[in-house]
């Protein structure tokens, strides 16, 4: 608890550009959170070098990644919007925890398993204890919530058994985390192949849309979707691509499947695809004109960078402290 209220977590990677699926599972749900809760949203550049990364680009991606959280609405003076690489708590308690962490249950994550077979030239030990500093970052802020998309549950599991672990050796020393899943969006599919998660790291451009796409480009993308001939705007599994396009519809226009599929009965895949990239569009739109005339305000994105970690930072060195206590380092002299 911080100042009477709950506390949430949440962070994305600086890698690629944000797709839809960041935008729809995971940024649009920190905003309607944001004011119910005391709200820490992080740019997880940490996480980000477990994979290799160009030293200039990751800057860039880095800060248009923190002026994107901005951009989208979130208020930089009620959500601490920070990099974690500028708190270092981040790093020690990763550390820490690694020792209260087994290798089996870090062999069963599915996240690594993926990445290592797309990577097999870099499987980096970091790639492996990647749901640590995860556990970390969420631990690190006695978190109570922590709104992500489906992929990263297994994440959020091990978060709740290192903590679980922890508090039994030591008393109840961090708060358990509960995952927080949107009602729709959790998981949207890449246009291109109905199975697949919609991903930034796909290399197949029209597989997915861009935060930073234009109107021509997003409703392209939506006409070259991959559907299906059944010829039937109908919500249900055996139809992966129309199912897909109905979520990413209502998530965009806050209809509920019901609604939508009334809406385009007897209608064409041509009519419904364009309705779809119109809605997307008109979500899009303004947080891009946001993000455009942020990105040209040095000063004010800089103290926000400033401001917000030395807030970061001091929660962290609370629960540091206290860690560090409990384990039995010796106390700092001051
Ligand atoms: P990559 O595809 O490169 O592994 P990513 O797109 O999964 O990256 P992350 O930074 O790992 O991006 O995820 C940021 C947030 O977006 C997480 O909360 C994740 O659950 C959510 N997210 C990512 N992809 C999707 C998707 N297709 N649908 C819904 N939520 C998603
Ligand atoms: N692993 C997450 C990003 C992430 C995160 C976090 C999400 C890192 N630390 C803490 C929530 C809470 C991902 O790949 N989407």
């Amino acid at each position: 608890m911080i100042d009477g209220k709950k506390v949430l977590f949440s962070g994305m990677q600086a890698t690629g550009n944000l797709t839809l699926g960041n935008y729809l599972g995971a940024l649009k749900n920190w905003l309607t959170l944001s004011d119910e809760y005391e709200c820490f949203y992080s740019v997880v550049d940490l996480h980000s070098i477990t994979v290799r990364q160009e030293p200039a680009e990751l800057r860039k991606r880095a800060r248009n990644l923190l002026t994107l959280y901005i951009a989208a609405g979130l208020d930089p003076k009620k959500n601490c919007i920070y990099y974690q690489s500028h708190v270092s708590g981040h790093s020690q308690l990763a550390w820490i925890l690694n020792c209260f962490t087994y290798m089996g249950e870090l062999n069963r994550m599915t996240q690594f398993k993926d990445k290592a077979a797309k990577h097999t030239d870099n499987i980096n030990a970091g790639l492996f204890t990647y749901p640590v500093l995860m556990a970390a970052d969420i631990l690190l802020f006695q978190s109570d919530v922590v709104p992500v998309g489906k992929d990263q549950l297994q994440h959020l599991e091990i978060t709740r058994d290192i903590a679980q672990r922890f508090n039994g050796i030591y008393g109840e020393v961090f708060t358990v985390p509960e995952p927080y899943i949107g009602k729709t969006g959790a998981k949207i599919m890449s246009l291109q192949d109905p199975l697949k998660k919609m991903s930034k790291s796909d290399e197949n451009p029209n597989a997915s849309i861009l935060l930073m796409d234009d109107p021509d480009t997003v409703i392209r993308k939506f006409k070259r979707a991959v559907t299906d001939s059944d010829a039937c705007i109908c919500y249900r599994d055996e139809q992966p691509g129309i199912k897909n396009l109905l979520d990413i519809y209502c998530t965009c226009t806050n209809k509920s499947t019901a609604e939508a599929v009334k809406e385009f009965e007897g209608k064409g895949y041509g009519e419904f695809k364009l309705a779809v990239g119109e809605a997307v569009v008109a979500v899009l739109k303004p947080v891009q004109e946001e993000f455009s005339r942020l990105s040209k305000d040095k000063a004010y994105i800089d103290g926000v960078i400033k401001e917000n970690a030395q807030k970061a930072d001091y929660y962290a060195n609370k629960t540091l402290r206290k860690v560090e206590k409990k384990i039995g380092f010796p106390e700092r002299i001051r």
